[in-house]
């Protein structure tokens, strides 16, 4: 078998070869259809190119239910090898330079050599992830009744100084922003005080901020349950919010899609964290039921293309205070996790792509008369519209591959990591 490095420029370039005239095509014409509407594509396709989101480490790993898990193929076996596959995506679909890394699954013991393997892979770090929703062998408290909400102040104090080492290890890789996400609730009605859990998270969390770099960010994710089954601490966006305006201007909410219940409308949140100039960021993924974290746009395409109208609406009103931080927080149980990761980054920027050619003048005219079918019509045309060629082309300017996945699977690089990290295949039940 022959193997080829996809993260090499020439072999992207040569990879690209079959597909570029066919492209260049389809781009024209293409130009010709969003010319006729007063869009200029080559203005598109800049903005676009420029869209950046963040890859989960967690994510490069086959991910599993509690009811089991099936290792893949050469999967990465340490935090090193998991940059050199989060490389791979970079490279071909060149919009994800950054990785989001989690505490203490990527817990190393030289975080500079870290940084330097990211740097020389052309990679940096997204916001840092603490775990306070595990037990870690040798642990002295548990956290099976809660992390920054535990009854017990040792446990709180346990959490928040966890909390502190991950600010400490992202300092020294060049992240910018702490994402809290605790599992704290309850299973039965009764169990917790709900307003007292929320007083001792706003402690513990204050403690937390008050060990913020000042060009640093705090990332409150909410979410409606699970672990908890009843009642969570931080259940919805108002428990979040609530929670940033308390601690703070550097405290922001970030809305995980899967986190919300069936049919919830996310956009409209979006919109009101945006009016409060607390929308933090995003963990993109998509779900039917519940935090399924399959692949974004893979099962509600039109409600990922809606958030991204408001972050468009939001971009072009200038709002204040308003730079979300994209970050992908994906599962991947069947599919290749470097595949489904460069398709989903993929499908925010055509999400994105489709937002920015809605024609805003015409769609705001007929809001203003009230043509209510030509307003959802204006708006409907964006996400109607083919704009493949525009996120192709964004690719091959910025030096990604046509065909992402397959590039990638011409290169055998699945096969040859197989070869080259045998061993650790666990089978147990979890999401890694
Ligand atoms: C919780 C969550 C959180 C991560 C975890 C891996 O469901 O979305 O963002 O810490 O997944
Ligand atoms: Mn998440």
């Amino acid at each position: 078998m022959n193997f080829a490095d996809p993260r090499d420029a020439n072999y992207i370039a040569s990879a690209n070869k079959s597909h570029a005239s066919a492209l260049a095509a389809d781009y024209t014409a293409l130009g010709v259809q969003l010319q006729r509407r007063g869009i200029s594509i080559d203005e598109i396709t800049r903005k676009v190119a420029e869209f950046r989101v963040a890859i989960p480490s967690w994510g490069v790993g086959t991910g599993g239910t509690r009811f089991g898990r099936f290792p893949g193929q050469g999967e990465p076996r340490n935090v090193f090898e998991k940059l050199e596959d989060c490389a791979v995506i970079h490279k071909l679909t060149a919009a994800t330079p950054t990785v989001s890394l989690h505490i203490p699954w990527d817990r190393t013991d030289d975080f500079t050599a870290l940084r330097e393997h990211a740097a020389a892979l052309g990679l940096g770090f997204d916001a840092m992830n603490s775990n306070t929703f595990q037990d870690q062998p040798g642990q002295p408290l548990s956290y099976k009744f809660g992390s920054l909400t535990h009854t017990d102040p040792a446990v709180r104090a346990q959490a928040v100084q966890h909390n502190i080492d991950c600010i400490t290890f992202g300092k020294t890789l060049g992240s910018h922003a702490l994402t809290v996400w605790i599992g704290d609730g309850a299973n039965f009605p009764g169990q917790s005080h709900l307003g007292r859990a929320f007083e001792r998270y706003l402690e513990s969390m204050a403690s937390i901020y008050k060990a913020l770099p000042a060009d640093w960010r705090m990332f409150i994710e909410h979410k409606m349950y699970e672990p908890a089954f009843y009642a969570t601490v931080i259940q919805d966006w108002g428990s979040s919010l609530m929670a940033a305006q308390t601690l703070g201007p550097k405290a922001f909410c970030l809305v995980d899609l899967g986190h919300h219940a069936p049919n919830v409308n996310i956009e409209m949140i979006v919109a009101r964290l945006v009016h409060a100039q607390r929308l933090g960021g995003f963990h993109f993924n998509d779900s039917k039921y519940g935090d399924d974290d399959l692949d974004a746009g893979s099962i509600e395409p039109f409600r990922l293309f809606l958030v991204f109208n408001e972050l468009v609406e939001a971009e072009l009103a200038k709002a204040p205070n308003f730079s979300p931080a994209h970050m992908l927080d994906q599962s991947h149980n069947v599919t290749d996790p470097i595949e489904s990761l460069m398709t989903s980054a993929i499908e925010l920027q055509r999400a994105y792509a489709q937002a920015l050619i809605v024609e805003r003048t015409r769609l705001h005219e007929y809001r203003i008369g009230n043509d209510v079918l030509m307003a959802a019509q204006t708006l409907k045309r964006g996400f109607t519209t083919d704009v493949a060629p525009i996120l192709a082309q964004a690719r091959v300017s910025r030096g990604g591959a046509i065909d992402p996945v397959a590039a990638y699977r011409d290169s055998a690089y699945r096969q040859r990591c197989a070869q080259a990290r045998p061993g650790k295949q666990s089978l147990g039940g979890g999401i890694v």
